[in-house]
């Protein structure tokens, strides 16, 4: 076990600096990608590995009283250790003991769990004390999420290019003059040529947003970034939540307009998109250009106003193509209600980028073009074909779009985790999740059922860790915080589909993840918790480099543990670190621990349904299901359906699905149907109606072979019960 250091009452800069994470490296001029000075110390390699200072993990944040509330605890003892929840007093307000978790891969680790969620009190300065160590402080509140929501969501307006960034909206540190909107010494991005023998005229590809740390605007980048921002919009709305992203809910020079400002947000990023499309009477006319960035890496920091590089068109590829088309067509769809001749715009540009995509299926962006900016090279486009059909099929409705979403292979696979490189599950969520797609009933039914299989295995993936992470131990790569983030995205995705509380508490502690819950005791997010990381790679956000420049602002996301050590200070620094420990809160460490547009669009949809579902719905049923009798083969089971609402059911129909091969043969008092593993048992006339607080009992009998498991969840008319 670590050392153990009190942590209690330790200010924020006071625990960085213990670990020696907050040690200036100083002169750093590397540009991201190109080859950077080592500048890591002994000194710091050892205080990097010595992290471990507070040994109980909270989401430093804090935690929702009506949510999961977990901690982690370094500790090799193997048999249970005492712990006390302390309030800002110091008073104890709960105790129990730990559970033994072991060995944890991920973290190299060995954990306890301490789970607290049984106490509902609310207050600030709450402490986890677990064999004499103090966690960081934190909070219980059902608030807790409105400031990340806001300000994951505000990183937007700052990464825009094209605009001035106002004092006014985002403080003083941060304001500067508008960067590349052809005004010397930039050269861009108004009147852009493209990379020698690409094309012989030039584009104003002014505005959006840039990509991360650099000031490169990739289409592919910016499609996932702005989808999530729109989808997350469209979630908001269909739970009837969405006045929280509404009109001056953010800090956007739009505030005011009667568009909700999330929109507004993800407007600057799709004009940008829509200039990137290659004109009409052009070669490949409908495809979108890859990128546009400087010729060379421009040195770290550079202030966007003040880079004298030339900016550069990149090849059209299918790619962005079909990016375009995605969030064209997805934009068409939300924004028809605010603005009809923008939204037709966008559907005519998708409609457009799906031709040429067609056109040109296979025009791929080369690994090796990663000078002056990233590659984002993509070999396999299916994904992307098949997320631009879903977004045209959901806003049009149109047999040429659901014939491309049903023929394609991703329509029927298992949903796989996505990322700006595998986009198949954006689609397969909107047309599980938007309202009236045009597709069979029983297509829709299967990728709801496809989601919430993918949801079940992250959170198996998290029962079986320390850390409670919806990733594997091999998952820890660059911009390993947005995956998983992202899986949490289907978490939440799987409980408004079900209703399911363990998705809304997969969701939650994932969140705690990020914000502490973690083999380096670390929020990954500026500004919220103890030890937050605040020197992400940014070429404007650069106080490490330089005093005179800013930290990043409040709600900025870092892409986190990277085992693959992919930059000069990770390999100097990181050697032999665990996968989950491999991160270093560097501006020089671009692989571990750059901001990105895609990254923080995944924190803020999380964040952004953390502060929704603040409280889980109350159900209105609690069902006890008894196993009566078994015989190997055979057995005889009583349900008990009780009302625990406020108004009586007249007539109920439960549902459930066995998680084994029962088969019911008979059944009394109310009547069963079973189809594959659904089963479904109405009233017997006589006993359908239930007052609040009553209950009814009904029994079967069944076959099973092997283990014979209770269902995990059962519905009441629909709804689900406690
Ligand atoms: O997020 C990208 C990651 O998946 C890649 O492995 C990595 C190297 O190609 O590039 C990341 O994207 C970077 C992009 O290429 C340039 N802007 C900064 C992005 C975040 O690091």
């Amino acid at each position: 076990m670590p050392p153990v250091l009190s942590g209690r009452g330790l200010p924020r800069r006071a625990a960085a600096a213990l670990t020696g994470l907050a040690l200036a490296a100083g002169g750093l001029t590397a540009a991201a990608f190109a080859p950077a000075p080592a500048t890591a110390t002994a000194a710091t390699a050892t205080a990097a590995t010595a992290v471990a200072d507070f040994p109980v993990r909270v989401n430093q944040l804090g935690y929702l009283p009506d949510g999961p509330k977990r901690a982690t605890v370094v500790s090799s003892a193997t048999a249970p250790l005492a712990w006390q929840l302390r309030g800002a007093s110091g008073a104890q307000v709960a105790s129990g003991t730990t559970t033994v978790h072991g060995a944890d891969r991920a973290s190299g680790q060995s954990t306890h769990l301490v789970d607290f969620g049984a106490y509902t009190g609310t207050g600030t300065g709450f402490t986890l004390v677990v064999d004499g160590s103090v966690s960081h402080p934190f909070d219980i509140s059902a608030a807790l999420y409105d400031g990340l929501r806001g300000d994951s969501m505000s990183f937007f307006y700052q990464q825009r290019s094209g605009i001035g960034i106002d004092a006014a909206l985002a403080g003083s540190a941060y304001a500067r003059p508008a960067g590349h909107l052809g005004v010397a010494p930039n050269k861009g991005d108004t009147d852009v040529p493209c990379q020698a023998g690409v094309c012989d005229y030039r584009l104003d590809v002014h505005g959006g947003w840039y990509d991360a740390g650099d000031q490169g605007k990739y289409v592919v980048n910016g499609g996932i970034a702005t989808w999530e921002l729109v989808n997350s919009f469209e979630r908001a709305h269909r739970s009837g939540n969405d006045a929280a992203l509404g009109d001056s809910t953010l800090r956007v020079p739009e505030r005011g307009n009667g568009v909700p400002d999330v929109l507004d947000e993800a407007r600057w990023e799709l004009d940008f998109l829509l200039r990137m499309q290659v004109p009409d009477g052009r070669p490949k006319a409908g495809m979108a250009f890859h990128k546009i960035h400087d010729a060379q890496w421009t040195g770290l920091p550079t202030r966007p106003e003040l880079d004298d590089q030339q900016r550069e068109l990149h090849q059209p590829s299918t790619a962005a193509t079909l990016n375009l088309a995605a969030t064209a067509a997805q934009c068409a769809r939300v924004y028809a209600p605010y603005d009809a001749a923008f939204a037709a715009r966008c559907l005519d540009a998708a409609r457009r980028a799906w031709t040429a995509a067609l056109a040109n299926p296979n025009v791929l962006a080369p690994a090796t073009d990663n000078t002056g900016g990233g590659a984002y090279e993509d070999s396999d486009v299916s994904d992307e074909f098949y997320w631009a059909a879903a977004e045209l099929l959901a806003t049009t409705g149109e047999s040429q779009y659901r014939d491309a979403v049903t023929s394609s292979p991703h329509h029927s696979k298992p949903v796989d985790a996505f990322w700006w490189g595998g986009t198949a599950t954006l689609g397969r969520i909107t047309l599980a999740t938007a309202p009236g797609v045009a597709l069979p009933a029983d297509d829709v039914t299967r990728l709801r059922g496809l989601l919430t299989s993918a949801a079940d295995g992250y959170l198996s993936t998290m029962a079986g860790q320390g850390y409670a992470v919806p990733i594997p131990a091999d998952g820890y790569v660059w911009g390993s915080n947005s995956s998983v983030a992202n899986n949490a995205m289907v978490l939440a995705v799987a409980y408004e589909l079900t209703g399911a509380a363990r998705y809304r508490t997969g969701a939650l502690e994932t969140m705690d993840y990020l914000l502490g819950r973690n083999a380096l005791d670390r929020s990954y997010v500026t500004g919220y918790g103890e030890r937050a990381s605040e020197n992400q790679h940014h070429r404007f956000w650069a106080h490490q480099n330089d005093a005179s420049l800013p930290h990043p602002p409040a709600g900025s996301f870092a892409g986190g543990p990277d085992a693959a050590l992919e930059d000069p200070v990770a390999k100097a620094q990181l050697v032999g670190c665990a996968p989950a420990a491999c991160y270093v809160d560097d501006i020089g460490s671009y692989s571990t621990n750059e901001v990105a547009i895609n990254w923080n669009a995944s924190l803020a949809w999380l964040a952004a349904f953390a502060a929704e579902r603040r409280s889980a719905p109350a159900a209105s049923c609690s069902v006890a299901y008894k196993v009566d009798n078994a015989w190997g083969n055979g057995f005889t089971a009583t349900v008990t359906v009780q009302n625990t609402g406020t108004s009586t059911v007249s007539g109920w129909t439960l549902g459930w699905s066995f998680p084994g091969d029962q088969r019911i043969s008979t059944a009394w008092n109310a009547t069963a149907t079973q189809s594959g593993a659904s089963v479904t048992a109405r009233d017997a006339g006589w006993n359908g109606a239930l007052a609040p607080g009553a209950r009814a009992s009904f029994g079967f009998q069944a076959t099973y072979s092997g283990a014979n498991p209770a269902p995990a969840r059962f519905t009441l008319n629909g709804a689900n019960c406690a």
